[in-house]
C-alpha cells in the first residue's frame, strides 16, 4: 500500500496543500489505494516538499515525479484516448495552475495580512509560545524572499490577485458547462486543477480570487461535484 506523507485535513478541505490534495485527487481518479500519514513540517522529505510518497523501500518527493512513477507502475489509467491537442491542452493548463496559481495561493495565505492569522493557526497552531511567534514569523519571511526572488513578491496585493484571475477565467471559460476539463470523466490535469482550484473555494480565505471563484457556478460546481464524488469520506467540519 502506497503511504501519502501530507498536511492534515484543515480548513474544510482533505488537506490544505494543494498538490498534497492534488496526488490524492489522482489517486482517488486512478483507483489506486493509498492511506495517509500527516506531518507537520516536510523535514523527513527527499525534497523538503509535501506531499512524498512510501512505496515499499522508495520514497519520493514532487507530485510531477510520483505521478510519473505511479503510471508506470500501475498504467496510465487517466489519459486514454485523448488526442495530441488535448494532451497539449491538459499540460499548458497544469503548467498554468501549478506554477503561477498555486504560487498566488501561498502569496494570499502567508502575505496578505488579512489571511495571515488563519495561515498562523492551521500551520503552526499545536506549537507553544515562544516558538509558535518564532518560527511562524521566520518561515513567513522565508517566504517573502522566495516571492520577491521569483518575481511576484514585487508586485503590489491588487496586481497580483488580478493575474491569478486572469487564469481562474481561462478555466472558467475551457471548462463550460462540462464535468471535467476535457471531457466527461477525470484526467490527470483534472488532480492539478481541483487540487489548486478549491483552495480559493472553501477554506476561509479572503481575496478577489476567491470572491470570484465561489460565486462562479462553473468553478465552484466543477470543484463540489469532485468533493462529493471523490472523497465522499471527508468530514467538511475539520
Ligand atoms: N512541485 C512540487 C511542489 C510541492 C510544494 O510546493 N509543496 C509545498 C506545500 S503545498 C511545500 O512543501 N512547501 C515547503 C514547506 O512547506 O516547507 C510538487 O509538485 O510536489
Amino acid at each position: 500500500m502506497i503511504t501519502v506523507f501530507n498536511f492534515a485535513p484543515a480548513w474544510g478541505l482533505p488537506t490544505p496543500s494543494p498538490f498534497g490534495l492534488k496526488l490524492e485527487a489522482f489517486l482517488r481518479f486512478a483507483d489506486i489505494p493509498y492511506d495517509c500519514e500527516y506531518v507537520q513540517r516536510p523535514v523527513d522529505s527527499p525534497k523538503g516538499t509535501v506531499p512524498w510518497i512510501r512505496d515499499d523501500d522508495l520514497e519520493l518527493a514532487d507530485t510531477g515525479f510520483i505521478i510519473e512513477y505511479l503510471k508506470g507502475a500501475h498504467g496510465d489509467r487517466l489519459n486514454d484516448g485523448l488526442t495530441s491537442t488535448q494532451l497539449a491542452t491538459a499540460h499548458a493548463v497544469r503548467r498554468m495552475v501549478e506554477e503561477n496559481l498555486a504560487r498566488i495561493i501561498g502569496y494570499t495565505r502567508w502575505l496578505t495580512e488579512e489571511n495571515w492569522p488563519a495561515t498562523r493557526e492551521v500551520g503552526f497552531g499545536q506549537m507553544d509560545e515562544p516558538w509558535r511567534s518564532d518560527i511562524s514569523a521566520k518561515a513567513r519571511e522565508r517566504i517573502r524572499e522566495d516571492m520577491h526572488l521569483h518575481g511576484i513578491g514585487r508586485h503590489t496585493p491588487d496586481e497580483i490577485q488580478n493575474i491569478g484571475l486572469q487564469d481562474v477565467k481561462a478555466i472558467e471559460e475551457l471548462l463550460g458547462d462540462k464535468t471535467f476539463l476535457i471531457d466527461n470523466r477525470p484526467r490527470e490535469v483534472d488532480a492539478s486543477l481541483f487540487g489548486i482550484l478549491v483552495q480559493f473555494i472553501i477554506p476561509p480565505l479572503r481575496c478577489g480570487i476567491s470572491d470570484y471563484a465561489r460565486n462562479s457556478k462553473t468553478l465552484a460546481r466543477y470543484c463540489e461535484n469532485i468533493l462529493a464524488k471523490y472523497f465522499p469520506d471527508h468530514d467538511r467540519a475539520v
